[in-house]
């Protein structure tokens, strides 16, 4: 998978992808992730890549001109199979929509800053627009970052068995059970004995029970009715 990101800080996008897992996939090359600063397609030679909006008010908003260059000519030698804007007013991304996007080829990614970016870019050219959740963040960067990491960590080959994605929370509508590691006693806390016991199948059940109880608890919302 390549996902290509377009961004007016990139500086903010340079270390989230070199660490842990996404520098696995990359290294691996599962991976490839190409980091575009939006300047590079500025109208003038003074960067500009923004203007006040029509209709007044304050803050500015990112003009059509270098998001449609930049769009145009990373299109030329491949077809995106989506591409995303990251906005507060976007469908709020889940597993599904993870899982999903985790089956294309290219991604290009769109960063808003300041008021947002031209509608007509909008109408145009993004096929999907995705906020990260209802609270707002001072640009798209950290959400396309998120976005990134969600997607990444799917890729087939990225996660091995001990850390596949089958079981994270979520994936089948449950949270995750708690865990445990050495030692057995801390203080005077003790692991749960049933972990302890190797006990495959009694400890799946546990492991169950416990999700089920976490879920219901702290998040009935996604508990499934089948
Ligand atoms: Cl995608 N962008 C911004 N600016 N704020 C957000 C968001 C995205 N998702 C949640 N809040």
């Amino acid at each position: 998978m390549h996902i290509h990101i377009l961004t007016v800080l990139p500086e903010l996008l340079e270390s989230p992808f070199n660490h842990s897992i996404l520098k696995r996939a990359k290294d691996k090359g599962l991976l490839e992730i190409s980091v575009h600063h939006l300047r590079r397609w500025a109208v003038n030679e003074y960067g500009q890549v923004d203007d006040y909006q029509f209709g007044g008010g304050a803050g500015m908003v990112i003009m059509c001109e270098p998001l449609v260059k930049a769009i145009e000519e990373l299109s030329a030698d491949k077809i995106f199979d989506e591409i995303i804007f990251l906005t507060p007013d976007g469908e709020r991304l889940s597993q599904p929509i993870a899982n999903q996007l985790s089956l294309r080829e290219n991604i290009l990614m769109i960063c808003g800053h300041y008021k947002g970016i031209d509608q007509r870019v909008r109408d145009h050219f993004v096929t999907r627009e995705i906020s990260i959740g209802d609270y707002v963040l001072s640009g798209g960067e950290l959400a396309a970052a998120v976005l990134v990491d969600a997607i990444g960590r799917l890729l087939p080959g990225v996660l091995n068995d001990e850390t596949s994605a089958l079981f994270d929370s979520f994936q089948d509508n449950l949270l995750a059970p708690p865990v445990y590691t050495r030692p057995e006693v801390y203080r005077d806390w003790k692991v749960p004995e049933i972990l302890l016991s190797g006990d495959h199948k009694k400890i799946n059940e546990w492991r169950y029970e416990e999700a089920v109880k976490r879920t219901q608890e702290r998040r009935p919302d996604i508990i499934k009715d089948e």
